[in-house]
């Protein structure tokens, strides 16, 4: 009888926590390299504003844990046993992944009169490169909101406007070009050589992610910066990933 009234009160608690609490504990900002994105055998698409600048252009700024499983996953373990518990996570943390919350509201569709001041500045430091879409950037902005803003505890237009300022703050074209490394159709650069000049050049350690070239050489990707909870300051990434860099070098191919 015990176990009949306090089921659904352990359940209704778990799931209110999962799709109202929106815990995570730093943000991860991806930013990505055009030259990258474009040089593998799929190629790329250019936005219909045309073709971005060679800059590094804004992923998204995703919600992330520490850890992949958290307090309520074990609290639901101890209580409910591994298959509700199971299930109460997964609804916590998304439909894919244990490591982060996603799409946590679909209901809150990105509205483009939220975020009519930054269209421009989001034109320029947030453009898709997909061919899968209509080639507007709005459609990207759109999923990375509905994906990983919704998460994020911010409002709309507080969301785009913090990942804009933590790119613009460290400008990592320019902190790359400060070290020597520019792009090049030949050139090789260490991966060391990338993360310390961008541990020096933004004061934090950022994770890297390489993909592989048209000509199957190693290119530098994606830089992982990591952000406080509230998307204003960099922090040491808490967590490593896997680089999928092969070997000790990467190019950064000229866009
Ligand atoms: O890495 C492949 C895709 O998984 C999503 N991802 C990855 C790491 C992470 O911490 N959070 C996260 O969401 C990204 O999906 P997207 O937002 O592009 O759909 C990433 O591209």
């Amino acid at each position: 009888m015990k176990l009949v009234v306090a089921l659904p009160l352990v359940l209704s608690s778990l799931l209110s926590v999962s799709s109202m609490a929106k815990d995570f504990d730093f943000f991860y900002f991806v930013q990505q390299w055009p030259g990258s994105f474009c040089g593998t055998s799929q190629g790329c698409c250019f936005p219909d504003t045309g073709k971005p600048a060679a800059d590094f252009g804004i992923h998204g700024l995703w919600p992330n844990y520490a850890r992949c499983q958290g307090r309520q996953g074990l609290a639901a373990r101890a209580m409910l046993g591994e298959d509700v518990a199971a299930a109460v996570i997964s609804a916590a943390v998304g439909r894919r992944g244990k490591c982060w919350p996603e799409y946590c509201d679909d209901g809150n569709a990105l509205r483009p009169w939220a975020i009519r001041d930054l269209f421009k500045s989001l034109e320029q430091n947030w453009p898709t490169l997909s061919c899968k879409g209509s080639g507007r950037s709005f459609e990207f902005w759109s999923y990375e909101w509905k994906k990983h803003g919704t998460c994020s505890n911010l409002e709309q237009r507080d969301y785009f406007a913090s990942a804009l300022a933590v790119k613009a703050a460290h400008n990592l074209t320019e902190i790359l070009a400060g070290a020597g490394i520019v792009p090049s159709e030949s050139e090789r650069y260490s991966v060391s050589s990338v993360s310390e000049a961008i541990a020096q050049g933004t004061g934090f350690k950022a994770n890297l992610e390489c993909n592989r070239g048209a000509d199957g050489e190693a290119q530098l990707f994606q830089v992982y910066q990591c952000v406080d909870k509230e998307a204003k300051q960099l922090i040491d990434c808490p967590l490593s990933m896997p680089t999928k860099c092969r070997g000790d070098t990467v190019k950064l191919p000229v866009f």
